[in-house]
């Protein structure tokens, strides 16, 4: 069980970056692991260069008595009311400049902070969270405020599929196939007043099925951002699956945000609520750390991290296949004129 502990905290260390207020050097760090065993609080955000994550010869070698990492034979799929409605038609519009990633692959590195923070582990932890029933309020400055049955909301969207590059503040990168729907669509259905000029979104908060929600350090629940016309814009969908199928946990289930010309935290998992505001709400991460990552965090090669270069990206899983970052992740021609 120590070991255990131990080797995902090393895990963490190892993968992952904190905030710069509670960021300890690495062999301090690894040195107080050692000290107090599992004792040690893991408060960050996993944002780690490509370049740190390479194997530095100096440093104390891995423990030896680690576990490996267990391979999932097949990916837990939800069974769901909607189920029949998979795989929708694909939208041949949205074309891709590298192979998709296999589907395990894109299954078992995520980033879910409600879980734990090894990217590795969150699709063995996802399974406490129960995704159905589940509802989604839309609710704000909108003239026909709505609580959703999910399944509900699913079966009356038009559901496709498109394939989307997607792009990690952290540098890695994949390209998956996405169905959902237009955020634009939903919009619609709930008819914005005029004064509404952003939407919030916000996920779960339950300490009764998700351990971290109840002793973590983090404050739940996950909410972010976009402004109204960034919502209306044709690449930002409402996302229930993946590779022809419902999302598995770990993508976002049931229902999630991908914003694609975005870094990766913009596109928030497992939405719960949806409210139109007036002003520019705050977002989990700007709110934690606001010099690391922006309220509009979009893809920008020229525009380095605090702590890394953003202008190339590399293509999970291998680390060594690497290419330059592109301005919003390819998709200026969609949406530089947000921006202009
Ligand atoms: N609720 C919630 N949404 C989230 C996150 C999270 O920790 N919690 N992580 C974000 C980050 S940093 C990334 S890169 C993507 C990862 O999505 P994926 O695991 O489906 O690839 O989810 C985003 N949405
Ligand atoms: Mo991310």
């Amino acid at each position: 069980m120590a070991a255990k502990r131990r080797s995902k905290i090393w895990d963490v260390d190892r993968n992952e970056a904190t905030p710069e207020s509670i960021y300890l050097n690495r062999r301090r760090f690894l040195k107080s692991v050692g000290a107090i065993g599992g004792a040690v609080a893991i408060n960050g955000l996993g944002c780690k260069p490509a370049e740190e994550a390479k194997e530095d010869p100096t440093e104390s070698p891995a423990p030896t008595n680690e576990i490996p990492p267990k391979q999932p034979k097949e990916i837990d799929l939800p069974k769901t009311p909607t189920s029949d409605l998979y795989p929708a038609k694909r939208t041949e519009a949205f074309s891709l400049d590298r192979p998709l990633t296999d589907e395990v692959v894109a299954a078992t590195h995520n980033n879910f902070y409600e879980f734990t923070t090894a990217k590795d582990r969150v699709w063995e932890l996802v399974s406490s969270l129960k995704i159905r029933p589940w509802t989604v309020d839309v609710a704000g400055l909108v003239n026909k405020p709505q609580r959703f049955d999910v399944d509900d909301l699913i079966r009356k969207m038009p559901l496709e599929e498109r394939l989307y590059r997607f792009r990690c503040v952290e540098t890695w990168a994949m390209a998956v196939p996405w169905t959902g729907f237009p955020l634009r669509e939903l919009i619609k259905l709930v008819d914005p007043k005029s004064n509404a000029k952003y939407i919030r979104f916000t996920s779960f908060n339950r300490p009764d099925e998700v351990t971290t929600q109840r002793f973590g350090s983090f404050r739940w629940p996950y909410y972010e951002g976009l402004s109204m016309k960034e919502a209306n814009n044709d690449l930002a969908m409402l996302v229930t699956g993946i590779y022809g199928h419902e999302l598995p946990t770990q993508h976002g289930a049931p229902i999630r945000l991908i914003v694609p010309w975005k870094y990766g935290f913009k596109s928030i998992k497992s939405i719960e609520r949806i409210e139109f505001v007036e002003n520019q709400p705050g977002t989990f991460w700007n709110d934690l750390q606001p010099l690391e990552y922006s309220f509009h965090a979009n893809v920008e090669p020229t525009v380095p991290h605090p702590r890394w270069s953003q202008a190339d990206e590399w293509l999970i899983p291998d680390r060594s296949d690497s290419r330059p970052t592109q301005l919003y992740n390819g998709y200026e021609k969609q949406v530089a004129k947000l921006y202009g």
